[in-house]
């Protein structure tokens, strides 16, 4: 069957790399781009393009009722630390950014959602270590919390309503095409940056901090591979854990000093994200994704640094 796939906040990281993605796979007419910002890379040449505010429901609208998508992606939302600074919009966004989506899929027949969760759906209380599928989760942070009231919003849609919804709570994702959007993992992307630039970062995550991270083209891979899994192998309808590598700024810089051997990491004091970071995972069981759609990560620690420095250097 051919798709007609409609990706919500197409510029942002995530955005600019799945719909490269999908449109290698479907042709560039299936994937239509919709962001609330003019693209500034070669997505709007490559394929159609719509301007979209996703809290405006009647433009929305129209966009489903002229592409009839039998898949969407949702990807428009205030990050960690951004959302910190103005806690209702990023309510407001995060939310009914999604009640919007879930309604109008359920209206024209949308046969596959996809909305990204993440580990800020964790909390100080949820276990940091190997954190499992199913625990305790108090997050502290806006954007933790919608997250955490998505994942129920997707599991409601899907048992009342028979909505095809798919998440993955992704850990902090490192990329090198487009830039991070304001969280708490961001420092891991600049730490690249700032080595090939001047052989130094400041990090504002103590040397001691250590989070999951994934490397895009794992995080890319796995979303379509959900995607595109049977129906009837996914067990969890909220959001599934999605482990990637776990590392603190340290050893990262290690890694990074295999490549560029002067490279100095110093550290700030007393930033807000550091008290965001305490109260994530520092690992997560992945262990029902494996099972479910048999994900594997590809990209470990070394991979992932050597890649990103030649990326950036080219
Ligand atoms: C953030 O740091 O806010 C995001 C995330 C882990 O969801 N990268």
């Amino acid at each position: 069957m051919k798709e007609t796939i409609l990706v919500i906040g197409s510029n942002g990281q995530i955005g600019t790399e799945l719909v490269t993605e999908l449109r290698k796979i479907h042709g560039e007419n299936h994937v239509i781009a919709c962001d609330i910002r003019r693209p500034d890379y070669d997505i709007k040449n490559a394929g159609p393009f719509e301007f979209v505010n996703v809290l405006e429901k009647d433009i929305l609208n129209n966009i489903f009722k002229k592409y009839k998508p039998t898949q969407v992606y949702l990807l428009a939302a205030l990050l960690s630390a951004t959302g910190e600074q103005n806690p209702k919009l990023a309510w407001d966004l995060n939310m009914n950014g999604l009640l919007n989506v879930l309604d109008l899929a359920l209206i024209y027949k949308t046969h596959r959602v996809y909305w990204p969760s993440s580990i800020a759906a964790f909390g100080v209380n949820s276990p940091k270590v190997n954190t499992p599928q199913y625990c305790i989760m108090d997050p502290n942070t806006v954007y933790g919390i919608s997250k955490l009231a998505g994942e129920r919003w997707c599991e409601y849609y899907f048992q009342k309503y028979g909505l095809d919804v798919r998440s993955i709570r992704y850990p902090g994702l490192i990329s090198w095409k487009a830039a991070p959007g304001g969280g708490t993992t961001d420092y891991a992307i600049h730490i690249f940056h700032d080595a090939l630039k001047k052989a130094s970062y400041t990090s504002f995550l103590s040397a001691q901090t250590q989070l999951p991270m994934m490397y895009m083209d794992d995080a890319i891979r796995g979303t379509i591979e959900l995607m595109n899994a049977p129906a009837e192998n996914i067990s969890i309808r909220s959001s599934y854990n999605f482990a990637g590598v776990s590392f603190t700024p340290e050893v990262l810089a290690a890694e990074i000093r295999k490549h560029i051997p002067d490279f100095k990491l110093s550290y700030m004091k007393n930033d807000p994200r550091q008290a965001i970071a305490n109260s994530w995972p520092q690992s997560i069981d992945d262990s029902q994704a494996q099972k479910d759609w048999n994900w594997k990560l590809e990209f470990d620690l070394a991979r992932m640094t050597e890649d990103m420095l030649h990326n950036l250097k080219s």
